[in-house]
């Protein structure tokens, strides 16, 4: 067994995205291309030696081979222990739990989240920091920096470990720990549910239906409902993680989940169906015909937090990305406690939470948690859920209802363009932008425009400063237009429009969203000349 130092060339286009570095698998195959990203991080985290790494993924193609790479460059690099989910697979919830658990330096998480997986398609690597959460921006940029000057990396040359066995065992220096992958993130669970409260509400009349489609959280929801909650077998659907998903892409939202979606808009459907991503971090809520908006759920957690054992005194504030709803907003106000708007991606939330700023947080794209770790997290979310209706006994429905009574209703919607040429993509944008001064006191959609600008954070907490994260369109009303491009694709671009209006009239709250924001979307297309540059009438994706 002998430690070699092969000597490599920068590689282009190794920026981490909205959450990692995520390229298709022919990509990262390509000689030293995984190799150079993980000396890269290894190289610009600090003093890791003799420290604790831990490692997992989403179970998708090459995860396997790229767990034995990490681990003999781990052993090479000084890492005196490796924690690595059972069968290289650890959800990204579960990751930042185990981190956090044994006070690990940091973790690699291998995933593209949903993005299809399989020979041709995606692949992704991030690195999470010693808090659990991801790596913040200025990390993210040393480590790209890094790939730019890299002249080397280190490996140890030794035979691959069995991922399949739970155990201790040793590469060179290095102890590799295999662990279970389900058991540190199900006893989080227990500690934070009333587990009694959600096993009763499956003896009663009470159907539920959890669509994992066929991507990591199958063990996991296996283990948690149908184990130790008891939820009849057969509960969670699709729920054997495969390496190509089944060829399915793995969004919890109403297009790419349409099989859990037929079932709760169909004839006896159940009172509650829930789906997750790839990873585990995203959730999708629905009752019995009704869809639940990724930002109505982040309100309505706050608003019902204390009945849940681990948030009962309360929460400390709450958090969303700019993008998300101001739903939460409201119910921040009538609770009297802060409500911060961050750019998209989870890597912000990470300092407000460590600073006790805030308990909850969430984003429209179908992720919400909370400080129990610091990542997103799909099944979390779906046991907060289930808890609420144990406790309050009503239907999902009734449940949001009843909140919009209160809080009146932010429509919402999000509108995707994926797979639209870059550069006609980029002049959507600055289509808008080249109009902020004159959308200024124009009315657009029935509403006068307030201000036009490209969203910028400071972070409260250290002081950093996000440019350009979303061109918006601020109404004096409260509506609002969103232009952004994403962060997470591997090819060509993706537009995405997020339209709000508050309504507070009941009587008309139960308009579809789509209807309720027409004007919005009319609005949104003339400013940008989406239709005549990208030559789509319509989205890929609606949500
Ligand atoms: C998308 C979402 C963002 C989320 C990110 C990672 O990013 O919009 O809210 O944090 O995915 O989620 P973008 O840049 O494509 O809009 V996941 O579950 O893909 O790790
Ligand atoms: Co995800």
């Amino acid at each position: 067994m002998s430690e070699h130092t092969v000597s490599t060339q920068p590689i282009e286009g190794q920026r981490p995205g909205t959450s990692g570095l995520r390229a298709k698998v022919k990509t990262f195959q390509q000689p030293n291309y995984l190799e150079n990203f993980v000396q890269a991080v290894f190289d610009s985290i600090g003093d890791i030696s003799g420290q604790t790494l831990v490692l997992g993924g989403d179970g998708r193609f090459y995860n396997r081979e790229a767990i034995q790479t990490i681990l003999k460059m781990a052993a090479a690099n000084g890492f005196a222990k490796v924690l690595v989910g059972q069968g290289g697979i650890l959800s990204t919830p579960a990751a930042s739990c185990v981190i956090r658990k044994y006070q690990a330096f940091g973790g690699l998480i291998l995933s593209a989240s949903h993005n299809p997986a399989g020979p041709d398609e995606d692949f992704g690597i991030k690195y999470n920091i010693g808090n659990g959460g991801p790596a913040p921006e200025n990390v993210t940029e040393a480590i790209y920096a890094r790939t730019l000057n890299i002249t080397a990396y280190q490996i140890l040359d030794c035979a691959d470990i069995n991922l399949d066995e739970k155990g201790k065992f040793s590469m060179g220096d290095m102890q590799v720990e295999v662990i279970d992958a389900v058991a540190d993130y199900a006893a989080l669970m227990q500690e934070l549910f009333d587990f009694d409260a959600i096993r009763s509400l499956f003896t009663q009349d009470f159907s539920f239906a959890f669509d994992a489609m066929h991507a990591v959280t199958g063990p996991y929801a296996k283990v948690i409902f149908e184990g130790l909650l008891k939820a009849p077998h057969g509960t969670v659907m699709n729920g054997e993680p495969k390496d190509d998903f089944a060829g399915g892409h793995p969004d919890p939202n109403l297009t790419y989940a349409h099989e859990l979606v037929d079932i709760l808009y169909g004839e006896d459907a159940p009172d509650f169906g829930a789906a997750s991503d790839g990873d585990g971090d995203r959730n999708m809520i629905l009752g019995n015909h009704f869809f639940v908006t990724p930002s109505d759920s982040l309100a309505v957690m706050a608003a019902n937090a204390t009945l849940i054992p681990a948030y009962k005194k309360g929460i400390a504030g709450v958090a969303r990305s700019m993008p998300t709803s101001g739903a939460a907003d409201r119910v921040a106000d009538v609770l009297g406690i802060d409500c911060f708007e961050t750019p998209t991606g989870w890597k912000f939330f990470g300092n407000l939470m460590d600073a006790g700023k805030v308990t909850l947080c969430g984003e429209e794209s179908f992720g919400t948690g909370s400080d129990h770790v610091r990542e997103k997290d799909g099944l979390w979310a779906v046991l907060f859920w289930l808890n609420i209706l144990a406790v309050r006994q009503e239907s999902v429905e009734g449940v949001l209802a009843d909140h919009w009574v209160t809080y009146g209703r932010n429509f919402y919607s999000r509108h995707d363009y994926e797979g639209v040429d870059s550069a006609a993509a980029t002049q959507v944008l600055q289509n808008v932008r080249d109009q902020f001064d004159s959308l200024k006191g124009q009315t657009l959609a029935g509403r006068v425009v307030q201000m036009c600008d490209d969203f910028a954070y400071t972070d409260p907490i250290d002081g950093s400063v996000s440019e350009n994260q979303g061109v918006r369109v601020l109404f004096e009303d409260g509506s609002r237009i969103i232009f952004r491009l994403s962060g997470t694709g591997t090819s060509g671009a993706t537009i995405r429009i997020y339209l709000e209006s508050y309504e507070p009239d009941t009587a008309k709250h139960g308009l579809d969203a789509q209807e309720a924001l027409a004007d919005m979307i009319d609005a949104a297309n003339h400013i940008s000349k989406l239709p005549e540059l990208t030559g789509r009438d319509k989205p890929t994706v609606i949500t």
